[in-house]
C-alpha cells in the first residue's frame, strides 16, 4: 500500500464517520422549515387587537359629569397577556381632580340601565375556579382621575384574555376599594367582540 492509498482510505473512513454522527446531530435541532442552518428561531407571539370602541358614553345615572363625556379602549393581547388602554374626554370641569372607579363588566352597556352591565368581569369566576378572588389581576380595573382639562387616561395588564362578548366598561361614582366596590354606576361604553 503506497502512502497515497492510505492517506484516501483514512479519509474515506473519517467521512464515513461523520456521515453517521450527522444524522442524529440534525435531527436534535429541530429546525424548522426555512429557518438557514446555524440559525436560532425564537418564536415570538405576535400582538393581536382584541377589541376596539369609541364614541359617547351611554348614562346611566342622570346629572353626573359624564354627559358630554366621550371614551376610546382598546384591548390588545399578547399571548396569554391582555392590555386595556382608556382615554376619557369632555368630563364636566366639577370633575377635575376626582378618581373614577371604572372596570369591564360580563353584560352590555344600555343607557339608563346601569344593572343591564352585570357583575364584573372575573376570570375565576368565567374559569368556576374557588375561592374566587376580587383584584386587579383577576379582574379589569381602569380607575381614572379625571385632569383639570376634563380628560383621564388609564391602563391595565392581566394574565388572561376575556372571553368575546358584548360587554361594558362601566364607570363608578368613587374609586374601587380594595373589595372592588366603587359605589353607583354612573355611565358606560360598549365593547363587543367576538
Ligand atoms: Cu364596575
Amino acid at each position: 500500500m503506497t502512502a497515497t492509498t492510505r492517506t484516501t482510505l483514512i479519509t474515506a473512513a473519517l467521512l464515513t464517520a461523520t456521515a453517521v454522527l450527522a444524522g442524529p446531530v440534525a435531527a436534535a435541532q429541530k429546525r424548522p422549515p426555512g429557518v438557514p442552518e446555524g440559525e436560532v428561531s425564537i418564536p415570538v407571539a405576535g400582538k393581536t387587537d382584541v377589541a376596539t370602541s369609541h364614541g359617547s358614553l351611554r348614562v346611566l345615572k342622570p346629572h353626573g359629569p359624564f354627559g358630554g363625556a366621550r371614551a376610546v379602549v382598546v384591548m390588545t393581547s399578547q399571548g396569554p397577556r391582555t392590555t386595556v388602554r382608556l382615554k376619557v374626554t369632555g368630563v364636566g370641569r366639577t370633575a377635575a381632580g376626582r378618581t373614577f372607579g371604572a372596570h369591564l363588566h360580563t353584560g352590555p352597556c344600555v343607557a339608563g340601565d346601569g344593572a343591564a352591565a352585570g357583575p364584573h368581569y372575573n376570570t375565576d369566576v368565567i374559569n368556576g375556579h374557588k375561592p374566587v378572588r376580587v383584584d386587579h389581576e383577576r379582574e379589569i380595573w381602569l380607575d381614572f382621575t379625571v385632569g383639570p382639562s376634563g380628560a383621564a387616561t388609564a391602563s391595565t395588564a392581566v394574565r388572561f384574555v376575556p372571553r368575546p362578548g358584548d360587554r361594558a366598561i362601566v364607570v363608578h361614582e368613587h374609586a374601587t376599594d380594595h373589595h372592588g366596590t366603587a359605589g353607583a354606576r354612573l355611565a358606560c361604553l360598549p365593547l363587543t367582540w367576538h
